[in-house]
């Protein structure tokens, strides 16, 4: 019978990958592929997350001060657990832990990387049925292979990231994830239980018409942010103006979405948040890297995301990412108002 080699399953393309690198020793493959295999358990919960009795509040807060749903805690509980017992992992961070996980095992010492992530992004739509992500980063440990991780593994920027990525359970689950290679996107097909390439070497579309900002928070963006916002919204043939607004409150959609048609998201400080509200190290530093491999560029206002020196785990920064042509807009309009 033939096979059909036109459809390549994530394990597929990750061994594939590794023919290419010949000295590669596997590890970075196995862990993506670990990442898959939770992403497919949490799919099933999220998508019969309105049948069983698994929505609603779990009773506690996060390290954010935010209710936490008990689907947060099954993603964060399997993340976790299929990179500690897999054998590519030394250690993780996550949104829903207060610090770092030292998984400090034999085998897991001998691991040469550390992955960071936010196991499931905005949780607070999942009782309205909108769509949810997870995103992830992976680093190259700086200590010593054979010893525990340490701290200074997780706090190194963006720019020494080896892979990074995201899922997205929305019409259907997507695991999309960059290397220095570029950038490849794969749909679950449930009739096989895998995930197939359906987007290769993705590009972020040099110009996009769709920007992505909170306008509630309008009277307190900086008064660049709020030209730029303006120039979105004028009538103005020499940028194609006006742009479509389009903000789900789901930042994997949203990115995704513009990833995919080009445009641009923006979570910028506000007065009452100068740091805005997004984590450097597992929401905006994975996203920058994935949208740059793809073309586009990122952002706290001022420098790169990738350029950025973490001091802490839970950071907050502004973040702008998107399409190259219409972050330079923005560049130019709030390097005008804010000298
Ligand atoms: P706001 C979800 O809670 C999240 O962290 C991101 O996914 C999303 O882009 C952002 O917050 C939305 O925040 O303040 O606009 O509701």
């Amino acid at each position: 019978m033939a096979i059909n080699r036109n459809i390549q399953t994530l394990d597929e393309f990750t061994i594939q990958e590794l023919r290419n690198f010949p000295r590669a020793t596997g590890e970075l493959s196995g862990l993506l592929r670990d990442i898959g295999l939770a992403a497919k358990r949490v799919n099933v919960e999220v998508n019969k997350a309105g049948l069983v009795d698994i929505l609603g509040d779990y009773g506690t807060t996060n390290v954010q001060g935010e209710e936490v749903k008990k689907l947060d805690v099954f993603a964060n509980d399997h993340f976790t657990g299929v990179l500690q017992h897999g054998i590519s992992c030394a250690g993780i961070g996550s949104e829903e832990i207060d610090d770092v996980v030292i998984f400090d095992d034999e085998i897991s010492n001998q691991s040469k990387y550390v992955c960071l992530f936010d196991p499931l992004d905005g949780s607070s739509n999942i009782d309205v049925n909108v769509s949810i992500g997870t995103i992830f980063s992976v680093f190259r440990r700086v200590s010593e292979i054979g010893k525990p991780a340490t701290k200074e593994d997780f706090l190194q920027p963006g720019n020494r990231q080896v892979a990074a990525g995201y899922v997205i359970y929305g019409s259907s689950t997507m695991l999309v994830y960059a290397t220095k290679r570029g950038v490849n996107g794969f749909t679950l097909d449930p009739s096989i239980g895998e995930f197939t390439l359906s987007h290769p070497n993705i590009k972020c579309p040099e110009k996009g018409k769709i920007y992505s900002v909170n306008h509630g928070n309008y009277y307190q963006y900086s008064e660049g942010v709020q030209k730029y916002i303006e120039s979105c919204q004028r009538k103005d043939k020499s940028n194609g103006g006006p742009y479509t607004q389009r903000y789900i409150g789901s930042m994997v959609a949203d990115v995704h979405r513009n990833l995919i048609k080009g445009g641009i998201f923006m979570y910028p400080g506000t007065t009452d948040k100068p740091n805005g509200k997004l984590r450097l190290l597992y929401e905006c530093n994975p996203f920058a890297f994935i949208v740059e491999k793809a073309g586009g560029v990122a952002t706290n206002g001022t420098q790169s995301i990738l350029d950025i020196q973490p001091t802490a785990v839970h950071q907050r920064t502004p973040f702008f990412i998107g399409s190259k042509l219409m972050m330079d807009e923005l560049k130019s309009l709030t390097t005008q108002n804010e000298q």
